[in-house]
């Protein structure tokens, strides 16, 4: 039993120490050179902060895409850490990347930044921020329809170990018409009607970029409209070709359900939203298919109950992270909570959505923090049970939330 003082120690130490798997991120290895982003201004750069500056400056988007990026990370700056205290999370974030870096900020400004980090990443560089985060290893985001990155994977483009590629078929699942069109134009024969042998031309596309890029998942992410079973050209890919090669490859699927894209298209990629979606589809999906695994997300925080709820039901459901708007300190707490208190330490903790590399420095740096503090009060009231926990509980369900359970489900 831990003596008083002790526990939280433990904790500390514990989730401090613990090496992570990013498990969905926007990263690419330096040696994807074209698509690597690093670097102060990309930083400033986020589609996170955009919205906020945006909310404060005067320029119209318009103009504001006309500007180089340094001149975008000018005026962003400008917005939100001349004219405003940097409170946001995002804004924080950028403070606390700065901490990492022993630039200070208030006095050395964004050109402090600059001169610390580099914008054309070497892996160097890149094992350094990885290791400055406690991060192990990183998913990307493999889009098989975006030309650039398929010129990558194509030439064999050797790759830094600790970059896990992930099929994301965003484009197969909600843009048939330039799936159709880029599928066909690379040899694909699919027709627009999805016959069988069309559908059968599907699965041999995810094939080929199972052995082209070895996934650890495929995903895809789905408005809050999102249905299934259904009758579409969605609902039969998923059907007919996604799931199967999925439980043919035992591959989990991971669900991000619950974004409005572009409720305001001036934004750009700051314009997308969320809205509530329904845990019906989630709940078809994991009972018709048992042989499969999903990994879920929802960016509501009104469907975080019901998904705890749901993966009580169905062990093949893997809730993870607190996506995009949900990454604040609030609701990861919130959610966290909410998680071990319906299914013990049997989910992912989190995941950064890193977009720029060094994001992953204060995304975990934050999730490390509420971990901490979360747990530390579950084990509280745990030893006050009478229950002799240990350091090793500690560390054994810390690694879990972080990583383990992660990789054991993906190697189901
Ligand atoms: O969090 C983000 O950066 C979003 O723009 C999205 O990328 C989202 O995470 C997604 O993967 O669709
Ligand atoms: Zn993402």
């Amino acid at each position: 039993m831990a003596a008083q003082g002790e526990l939280a120690t433990w904790v500390r130490e514990a989730v401090a120490a613990v090496r992570v798997t990013d498990m969905h991120t926007h990263l690419f290895p330096p040696s994807f050179s074209a698509l690597q982003v690093s670097g102060a201004d990309n930083v400033l750069t986020y589609h996170y902060l955009i919205a906020e500056a945006m909310r404060i400056g005067q320029m119209p988007p318009t103009e504001f895409w006309d500007l180089s990026t340094p001149l975008q990370a000018d005026w962003i700056w400008e917005q939100l850490f001349e004219k405003t205290t940097p409170l946001s999370e995002a804004a924080l974030g950028v403070v606390q990347i700065a901490q990492a870096f022993a630039v200070d900020l208030r006095r050395e400004k964004l050109a402090g930044l600059r001169a610390k980090l580099e914008a054309s990443a070497t892996d160097v560089y890149a094992d350094h921020v990885l290791d400055l985060a406690g991060v192990d290893s990183v998913v990307m985001t493999n889009d098989p329809f975006d030309e650039i990155e398929r010129r990558y994977w194509e030439q064999g483009t050797p790759r830094n170990p600790r970059f896990h590629a992930a099929l994301r078929l965003d484009v197969l699942l909600n843009d048939w018409p330039r799936a159709q069109a880029q599928l066909s134009h690379s040899g694909y024969h699919v027709g627009p009607e999805l016959g069988e042998v069309d559908m059968a031309e599907v699965r041999r596309f995810l094939k080929d970029w199972v052995a082209k890029i070895k996934p650890v998942y495929f995903a895809f992410s789905a408005p809050d409209t999102f249905a299934f079973p259904e009758d579409s050209v969605r609902g039969r890919l998923l059907a007919e070709a996604i799931l199967p090669i999925c439980r043919e490859q035992r591959l989990p699927l991971a669900l991000m359900i619950g974004v409005r894209r572009q409720v305001n298209p001036s934004l750009r990629s700051a314009g997308d939203s969320t809205a509530k979606a329904s845990m019906l589809p989630i709940e078809a999906l994991a009972r018709r298919y048992p042989d499969n695994k999903f990994l879920v997300t929802f960016l509501s925080r009104e469907d975080q109950h019901e998904l705890a709820v749901t993966a009580r039901k169905f062990g093949n459901i893997m809730p993870f992270g607190c996506w995009w708007f949900l990454n604040t300190e609030t609701l990861v707490s919130e959610i966290s909570n909410l998680r071990l208190e319906l299914i013990g330490p049997t989910f992912v903790i989190q995941h950064s959505d890193a977009r720029v590399l060094e994001h992953v420095i204060y995304k975990w740096r934050r999730a490390r923090k509420v971990a901490t503090d979360v747990l530390t009060h579950k084990y509280q009231l745990l030893q006050d049970a009478g229950w002799d926990l240990t350091r090793e509980d500690v560390e054994r369900d810390v690694k879990q939330l972080f990583s383990q359970n992660f990789w054991d489900f993906v190697k189901r």
